[in-house]
């Protein structure tokens, strides 16, 4: 019999995603298996999931139905064409998708990442406004530390400066307006803080300067998570929303980490009363088991390409795993364990008790604020001095060592376990970041 061809001790030839590839390898972290609330380490530690993995296992893991549906199509239907073919479970699944989303958004695109459903939702802005006729509306407006995903359309749009300044000219015509975070007067706010409505006034300055002739669509993260969990100040996004309706221009939600429960509505736009014309989406989609995103779309954007000979095709993009039969199965099974155990509200009924655990780290070293929405949790430490992003790395290398996996982004702290988390692994998460703070440099 041949030798096993794995080398599982040669870290080298995977260049890691947003990782610190020499530290990673020198120091490495595995985990090996997951069920509910717990990774389990190469060495046979648990972990509690304070994340989600990347803010994607809304169900928790390893969830028997949403393995069981992969499990059952990958051997009934494992790969279907989705274009100019089709497979039921693609229909089911956008169907069951648009009874979900808010009132008039009703159609389904599908992708495989939130990145994709950036750039495609860019593209149906801009070719839904020159398919109307008014192709110069060429413009898209992003904000100041949002996060869109990392293709050009979404590096552009977004508002990260250390994942677009390497990247040359990026995409022409975008223009960004300024975030919302203001430590100065919403420090450890509970819940959406109080100030800073006027911040969405600054879309009316964007928009006056390059006329609103020339403007396609805004791009914002109804609570931006990636860039350190920046919450929407109260009324912000009805202003953003009015603007947008005042000018004719698109205004797309990017809910690729709010959406699926997190805020305890299904969608943040449910949460804040505030219906986008575009939607995206993904992670919570299959509770990260599979990739798959989508964006989600008003009627009225679809009904816009439906026009032409019939026979031709109405909007030149797509993916070769659009709507992969696998990742449908996936999300159908996710659907079904969010149905099943009231995931998608069960944010609401824990909110409360999950913004204390928050809160109790105020006054702990080095926390200058800490701030919390549905199940989302930041926590953010001052800054060692000419050491940017090393003392909240410190800290997630500790958790780990503690049992808890946090995520860091710059100083930041962020907190987004899956929807299933009791109150006695709040107790323990929030107990085991305490013991952490208190003996961080
Ligand atoms: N939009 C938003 C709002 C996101 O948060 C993407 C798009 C891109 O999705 P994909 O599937 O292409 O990665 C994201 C992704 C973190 C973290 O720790 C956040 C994301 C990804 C990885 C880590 O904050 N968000």
């Amino acid at each position: 019999m041949n030798a096993p061809t794995r080398v599982p001790n040669n870290l080298e030839a995977f260049w890691m995603p947003f990782t610190a590839n020499r530290q990673f390898k020198a120091n490495p972290r595995m985990f090996v298996s997951a069920k509910d609330m717990h990774y389990v380490t190469a060495d046979g530690r648990r972990v509690l999931d304070g994340t989600a993995g990347l803010w994607c296992c809304n169900a928790g893991h390893s969830r028997p139905k949403i393995v069981e549906a992969i499990q059952n199509q990958a051997a009934e239907l494992d790969y279907a064409p989705a274009f100019q073919m089709g497979h039921p479970k693609a229909f089911e699944l956008a169907s069951r998708l648009a009874q979900m989303t808010p009132a008039g958004i009703d159609h389904v695109f599908f992708t495989n990442s939130g990145s994709e459903a950036v750039d495609t939702a860019l593209k149906i802005a801009l070719a839904y406004h020159r398919t109307r006729g008014e192709g110069s509306r060429f413009r898209l407006i992003g904000r100041e530390r949002g996060y869109h995903g990392v293709g050009f359309g979404g590096i552009s749009v977004g508002g990260i400066v250390s994942n677009r300044k390497m990247f040359g000219t990026l995409l022409t015509g975008v223009d960004h307006i300024r975030h919302t975070h203001d430590l100065s007067r919403n420090a450890f706010s509970r819940g959406v803080p109080e100030y800073g409505v006027e911040f969405a006034e600054d879309l009316e300055r964007v928009i006056q300067l390059h006329d609103a002739s020339t403007v396609a669509a805004v791009i914002i993260e109804p609570l931006a998570g990636s860039t350190g969990v920046l919450l929407p100040p109260k009324g912000y996004l009805e202003r953003i929303r009015a603007i947008c309706d005042k000018y004719g221009i698109l205004l797309i939600f990017d809910e690729v980490i709010t959406g699926f429960g997190r805020l305890g509505t299904p969608f943040a736009a449910d949460y804040f009363g505030v219906t986008p014309d575009l939607m995206t989406v993904a992670k919570g989609i299959t509770s990260g088991v599979i990739p798959m995103g989508a964006v989600f779309a008003k009627g009225s954007i679809y009904e816009t390409f439906m026009t032409g000979p019939e026979h031709l095709i109405e909007f030149f993009h797509g993916y070769t795993y659009s709507a992969n039969p696998v990742a449908c199965a996936a999300a159908l099974g996710t659907l079904d364990t969010y149905h099943d155990e009231g995931l998608l509200t069960r944010a609401a009924g824990l909110a409360d008790y999950w913004a204390d655990g928050v809160h109790s780290l105020k006054g702990l070293p080095h926390v200058i604020d800490t701030r919390n929405l549905g199940l989302i949790g930041a926590i953010e430490l001052e800054p060692i001095a000419g050491q940017p992003t090393k003392r909240a790395f410190t800290a997630f290398l500790d958790a780990y060592e503690k049992g808890l996996l946090i995520r860091t982004t710059g100083d930041i702290i962020a907190l987004s376990p899956p929807l299933i988390i009791s109150k006695a692994e709040i107790d323990q998460l929030f107990g085991t970041l305490a013991e952490v703070l208190k003996t961080l440099a």
